[in-house]
């Protein structure tokens, strides 16, 4: 994996952090319940998933058809096969779903476009007729693209549940694309996909009507510099061919990208160098090309360069060639954030010079961000043509911490591609958790008014996960913020309180949900039968585990501090649900639940701890004022002295606070210059074993009174009027010293 440069990371994140500045203006704004639910993190506003879960009766076709009618009444059964006509004989490799019968009912699979228009199917690619009745099926498409499509409709209803596999319901659904293109750029900094994720994803595309794959992964040598003029070598072009192929079998648009830019020089020798490098790819089966010059600085950002080759190549390559589709662009201004608008901007260069057909991408306002009709007409009113969208969503190369399982959501339902050409999403580099989003952008490409985020992220969870769909939406439900940049909605399921809106109701509710969390990563592991899928998200399902736990044992804590009982008890427990140092690392590493239940979690400890110090400070005649939390404590203000090497750490027991610990090893000696009455140690030990400390009580003049071993993680020393100094010795770690 290569890194960018620290300064370029840099920039990356202003741009992100406006990004999420234009969030928070977001008109959809989510009810905050109770508030203080998120803790003090969460000062974003995220807006709430639009749409909601819809019942399909049995029978959910993705995408959403344009024209579905359905009647169940009347039921053709093809449990014992059917007669097909191929009239084309195109979809042999199409039908496997199919039990094949002579004698059974008819199925006509035929495509031509004049038919199809005469009979009212949509004039453009991917359109199509289906037709189920009584006398059989009838398949009708404007294209081969089309047909294959009816036929990925008819297996969605025949293994529909109420189908059961071979009970079909009579049907008419006239059906076909708001958008011409619909897929995926695999365009995301990290580990690319492997050689079996991406012919996954390629079956995946053709089986929910995306039609084009563009392939950039930023890690790969040959899409960029230092090796994008080199021709792949023998084992790497022959995976490049065979996902080609797959990509005719599903229907799709392999587009190889090229990422020249960061080291192009602008002469003769590098343009035949790019054709160079083209004709080894063309003949390697591809059809499509893009020409990426996004993230780069130096002379291959020239806009009047970059057009210049772009139209050399429409002349000398795509033409010339005459099977090869009009190139596609990414521009060094590829988002609002940075793009100059003006009329010698590249954007307007582009518009006024670059070949019509050359089509251009483009992010929207900031890297991540929602598409919306405003930055259409901005960028569209400047290229002349309808923007290409490069939607950065699920990508989590800025966030990589977190697993994106989250619905779909921020794109505007009323456009048309008189507004954008198509929608493309970078996903990220786990691609078999990528489909859940991927199923929401088949859908919305396909079919923009009908979108329904909420509704599509249920039946994508049905999909993916059959054998284990409820815990799978418990995983992904928890599993959808980047706590940075492009901020979504998470946990919406769930309500949180604090330790002062205490609500016995509440937390029963929310003790529900996590004990659907601590088991679903059982479910998930035993149940699920995507194997790769299972690989990608293993190390989040570990964290929900641990997060539930954690949680659900800070509510029990909650009911046990209310009793006011106990307090070696509660001590016990209550450090045995902090979290070691580890625990942290690895949730930093595979972050879940952020949004809500970790905040959750972090401010009932907080609260009860504190609440708890004020308890034991109580106890012990102790002032609540004395016992405030202070960043750094003043010995004096606390009657003590302390001696020890390390003044600092040891300050730790007395900060009133148990989120910092003093690790002692050796000795702590304290002076008491005010009579105390008794002493409260709050030890333990993270991690492995137990602390092993002993205190000794000595007078004035250096005699022992008393000694003893602190083994237990709470330990109360009741003092005499002539105890001076209290020495602890040993290794082990003190939350917190109350004296009073
Ligand atoms: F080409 C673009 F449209 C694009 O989005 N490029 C990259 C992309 O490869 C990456 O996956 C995505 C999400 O992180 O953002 C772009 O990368 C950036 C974005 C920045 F703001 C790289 C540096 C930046 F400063």
């Amino acid at each position: 994996m290569t890194m960018r440069p620290a300064t370029h990371t840099k920039a990356r994140w202003r741009m992100l952090a406006a990004g999420a500045a234009c969030m928070m203006a977001a008109t959809m704004l989510q009810a905050q319940d109770g508030g203080g639910d998120n803790g003090p993190a969460q000062a974003v506003t995220i807006p709430v998933v639009p749409g909601q879960a819809v019942n399909h009766q049995g029978f959910a076709v993705s995408p959403t058809p344009q024209k579905m009618t359905l009647d169940k009444a009347g039921r053709l059964d093809i449990s014992a096969g059917v007669k097909i006509r191929d009239k084309k004989k195109k979809f042999a490799n199409d039908i496997a779903f199919l039990k094949q019968n002579p004698d059974g009912p008819r199925l006509d699979i035929n495509f031509n476009p004049k038919t199809a228009v005469r009979k009212g199917v949509e004039p453009r690619s991917g359109a199509y007729r289906l037709t189920i009745d009584k006398d059989g099926i009838d398949i009708l498409g404007y294209d081969e693209r089309g047909a294959y499509y009816a036929l990925q409709t008819l297996r969605q209803l025949a293994q529909s549940p109420a189908g059961a596999g071979c009970v079909l319901p009579y049907a008419q659904i006239d059906d076909y694309p708001d958008l011409p293109s619909r897929g995926v750029v695999e365009g995301f900094y990290g580990t690319p996909w492997s050689h079996e994720v991406r012919l996954s994803l390629i079956r995946f595309y053709g089986e929910n009507k995306m039609n084009t794959y563009v392939y950039g992964p930023k890690d790969d040598p040959y899409h960029r510099n230092p090796d994008w003029r080199k021709p792949y070598p023998e084992e790497e072009a022959a995976r490049i061919r065979q996902l080609v192929e797959a990509c005719r079998a599903s229907r799709t648009d392999f587009v190889w990208a090229v990422h020249p830019g960061q080291d192009i020089r602008w002469d003769e020798e590098d343009y035949h160098n790019l054709t160079a490098k083209f004709e080894h790819m063309y003949g390697l089966g591809v059809r499509a090309f893009a020409i990426f010059f996004d993230d780069i600085s130096g002379q291959g950002t020239d806009p009047a360069r970059q057009t210049a080759l772009l139209n050399r190549l429409q002349k000398e390559f795509v033409k010339r060639k005459g099977d090869v589709a009009p190139l596609i662009i990414c521009p060094t201004d590829y988002s609002k954030l940075w793009a100059n608008g003006g009329p010698d901007g590249a954007l307007s260069i582009y518009g006024n010079k670059l070949d019509p057909e050359v089509r251009v991408f483009w992010t929207g306002d900031y890297v991540c961000s929602n598409l919306t009709k405003e930055t259409l007409q901005w960028v569209d009113s400047r290229i002349k043509r309808p923007a290409y969208y490069w939607w950065n969503f699920p990508v989590t190369d800025y966030a990589r911490n977190i697993v994106m399982q989250g619905p779909a959501y921020g794109l505007d339902n009323t456009l048309t591609d008189k507004d954008l050409y198509g929608i493309l999403s970078n996903p990220m580099e786990y691609g078999e958790a990528s489909k859940i989003a991927l199923y929401g952008v088949a859908d919305y490409g396909w079919n923009i008014k009908a979108y329904n985020p909420m509704d599509n992220w249920e039946r994508a969870l049905t999909l993916l996960m059959p054998q284990a769909r409820e815990a799978y939406k418990t995983f992904a439900i928890h599993s959808c913020d980047t706590g940075k940049g492009y901020r979504r909605d998470e946990s919406w399921n769930i309500k949180t309180f604090t330790l002062a809106d205490w609500n016995d109701a509440k937390a029963s509710a929310l003790d529900e949900e996590l004990k659907r969390m601590r088991h679903a990563p059982e479910e998930i592991r035993t149940k699920c039968r995507n194997g790769e899928l299972l690989r990608e998200i293993d190390p989040w399902l570990t964290q929900l585990e641990a997060l539930a736990q954690r949680c659900a044992k800070a509510i029990d804590l909650g009911r046990n501090y209310r009793t006011g009982q106990d307090d070696a008890k509660f001590w016990e427990a209550y450090r045995e649900n902090l979290m070691t140092h580890a625990d942290s690392t690895a949730y930093a590493a595979h972050t879940i639940g952020s949004l809500k239940l970790q905040p959750f979690y972090a401010r009932l400890m907080e609260d009860m701890g504190k609440g708890y110090l004020d308890r034991l400070a109580d106890d012990l005649g102790l002032s609540r004022q004395t016992a405030a939390a202070t960043d750094t404590p003043r010995t004096d203000d606390l009657g003590i002295s302390l001696h020890t090497d390390h003044k600092e750490q040891a300050l730790k027991a007395f900060d009133r606070s148990l989120s910092t610990l003093c690790h002692l090893k050796g000795k702590l000696s304290i002076g008491l210059s005010q009579k105390k009455r008794a002493c409260i140690v709050l030890a333990g030990r993270t991690g492995h074993g137990a602390a092993r400390l002993s205190v000794c009580l000595m007078r004035a003049d250096g005699s022992v009174i008393a000694q003893q071993n602190i083994s237990r993680p709470y330990t109360y020393i009741a003092l005499d009027s002539e105890t001076s100094v209290i020495e602890i010795e040993g290794d082990g770690e003190i939350y917190e010293i109350v004296t009073g």
